[in-house]
């Protein structure tokens, strides 16, 4: 999604801008531009496509100035062209804007009737244009921004930058991140931590209805009120280091063979070194008092969220729901005395998540959310956050983010199973010792890389894919389907094992491959039997199961991929792996941008 980044310094800006920009194009763009101040006077450059076109851009045409701002844009209105690329300017002010001004249509019907014209089809543009309006009234552009925030319906994280003033820039955030970073007789403005990595590492994170005033020496945040807010400062302990291909040729590629490391991370954070008690952060949360669970989440996180049903009903005996972040948030859903509603969100500022979140506050007794950012919106207004620990990640297709949310899903039910005594204590202390052993399986299932890579040339030349998995396996095939989809845009689809015959079997010939998700659990025999079902019709079947598995499914089968034997419990985090590297390299063979896949963000900030 868009990102955001804005300089105030000694130095020249346009460097600064565009090297931060390139740390927010993991966020997903089609276009970018920067905008500076010089001698008093506002100037822009834009450019579509990837930041490469800007940079070259302002080679031959430089932008001076030692204040500025960036964006790079994912556009929601208005198509990816030069002229609906930010920072939009009006005369004498020029924006940047991450969200949806939702009144955008009556905010224009007022200004062509003041008889201001329009240069773009962007819901932002009326930001400038309107800030301008009052400016040519007389306002300062600090009175001109008060006056423009409160007119905005929808979600904004806005920087503006003024015409006639060097040191000067005002930010605003209602809905969408925005971070300020304090430097020495420099300050910086930035959508996220990573944005301002190499900058600062001195951090205050806006809160809802915040705007601050930031000058080189000075940064006043009011709240909604217009209250002087004081802020903390947090020192934050991003490794820049880290945001780097590693020797990979993808972010993807490096994220999914982290995963034994950051699961590993996962697990010694919350079982310590030794032992079988897993401890949650705070006061933890009493599971003997929950009723039900309510699970929301979008995309990848959503079939975290629907594994971690099978656990939580299966190891604690809690009844759970899930549901999709956007359609749980407008359906009023009833959350009853007892529920206990959890989140999960790599980013932790899923615009939709977020909403659904402030929905069950005031209603459930708990807000839990399990997040990868720490300081994110969903981890601040949660009662009890659990960070999943998985480092940075960049690649847009969720990789290692994934796995540790599985991971400490699974650790959730544990502890949710311990303190109901629902889980004979030798069998819970035997699945956290298992748990531990996990990372040197996971390393042991990277193995199955090249294996993956033969295959996948098979897989690129497909039109169409199935996923096929039942019980635990089922949400993987779903994340197998959704991961194929995202970075090689083949179109894929998963069912659960047993749906089959009620309708897709109908889609089975010889030029669909199946991947079969089975590993020996107690289903494993009838995985088989809807496996078989499928070869009688001529199917092609992709099995992915332990050495055993392999053997006992026969030889009809047209490829498979052996994976390590581990406790049926534990295989989602397991088969995720091979799920995630038949993607990435059926991508590699299409040729398709794996890290920046089309139309694509990350951090998904607007609805
Ligand atoms: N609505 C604005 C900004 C879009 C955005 O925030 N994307 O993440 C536009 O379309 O330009």
């Amino acid at each position: 999604m868009c990102g955001i980044i804005g300089y105030l310094g000694s130095h020249e800006a346009s460097p600064f801008l565009v090297e931060a920009l390139k740390r927010l194009e993991y966020r997903g763009y089609d276009s970018a531009g920067i905008a500076t101040v010089n001698d008093g006077a506002l100037d822009r450059r834009r450019a579509v496509g990837k930041l490469v076109n800007l940079a070259d851009l302002l080679v031959h045409t430089p932008l001076r100035g030692r204040s500025g701002i960036g964006h790079t844009r994912w556009a929601t209105h208005g198509g990816p062209t030069e002229t609906n690329a930010h920072p939009h300017q009006a005369s004498r002010v020029a924006v940047v804007h991450n969200g949806i001004v939702e009144n955008f249509r009556e905010l224009r019907a007022e200004l062509a009737a003041a008889g201001i014209g329009f240069e773009t089809e962007t819901d932002t543009e009326t930001v400038a244009l309107l800030t301008n309006h009052y400016l040519a009234q007389g306002d300062s552009p600090r009175a001109a921004v008060e006056r423009v925030l409160p007119r905005l319906e929808g979600a904004f994280a806005l920087l503006f930058l003024f015409a006639g003033e060097d040191d000067l820039l005002i930010a605003a955030r209602k809905g969408s991140p925005l971070a300020i970073g304090h430097g020495d007789g420099e300050n910086f403005v930035g959508s996220d931590a990573i944005a301002l990595a190499p900058l600062t590492d001195r951090i205050t994170y806006l809160e809802e209805g915040d705007m601050a005033v930031v000058t080189r020496q000075s940064i006043e945040i009011r709240d909604r009120e217009g209250q002087l807010a004081n802020r903390e400062m947090k020192q934050v302990t991003l490794d820049t280091a880290r945001v780097d291909k590693g020797g990979h040729k993808h972010f993807m590629a490096k994220e999914i063979m982290e995963q034994p490391q950051v699961v590993g991370n996962a697990i010694k954070h919350y079982l310590g070194e030794a032992g079988t008690n897993i401890s949650l952060p705070g006061e933890g949360v009493d599971f003997t008092r929950v009723e039900r669970m309510i699970l929301v989440a979008c995309g990848t996180a959503y079939y975290a969220c629907l594994t971690a049903k099978y656990w939580l009903e299966t190891l604690a005996r809690i009844p759970v729901e899930v549901d999709i972040a956007s359609e749980f948030r407008y359906r009023e859903p009833p959350v009853t005395p007892g529920t206990v509603a959890l989140f999960v969100s790599q980013s932790g500022e899923t615009a939709d998540t977020l909403a659904a979140l402030r929905y069950c506050q005031g209603k459930a007794d708990m807000i839990l959310s399990v997040v990868n950012v720490a300081e994110s919106s969903i981890a601040r207004e949660s009662d009890l956050a659990l960070p999943i620990l998985a480092g940075t990640e960049i690649g847009v297709a969720s990789t290692k983010a994934f796995s540790c949310q599985l991971t400490v899903l699974l650790l959730l039910a544990l502890k949710a199973a311990q303190d109901r005594a629902t889980l004979a204590e030798p069998e819970r202390e035997r699945l956290t010792a298992a748990l531990r052993g996990l990372p040197a399986v996971l390393n042991r299932a990277l193995d199955s890389d090249g294996i993956a890579a033969t295959l996948s040339q098979q897989l690129a030349e497909a039109r169409d894919i199935l996923f096929l998995g039942r019980g635990l396996m089922y949400p993987l095939a779903l994340e197998g389907a959704l991961k194929l989809k995202e970075i090689s845009y083949i179109h894929a689809e998963a069912y659960a094992s047993g749906e089959l015959k009620h309708g897709p079997i109908a889609l089975i010939d010889k030029r669909v491959p199946v991947v079969v998700m089975a590993p020996r659990d107690a289903l494993f025999d009838k995985s088989i039997s809807n496996m078989e079902e499928v070869m009688a019709r001529g199917g092609k079947i992709l099995l992915i199961s332990d050495r055993e598995g392999l053997h006992a499914a026969g030889d009809g089968v047209w490829k498979g991929i052996e994976l390590p034997y581990v406790d049926p419990v534990l295989t989602p985090i397991l088969y995720a792996l091979p799920a995630q590297l038949l993607a990435y390299h059926t991508a590699i063979a299409k040729g398709t941008d794996v890290d920046q896949p089309r139309n694509l963000a990350k951090s998904v900030t607007v609805e």
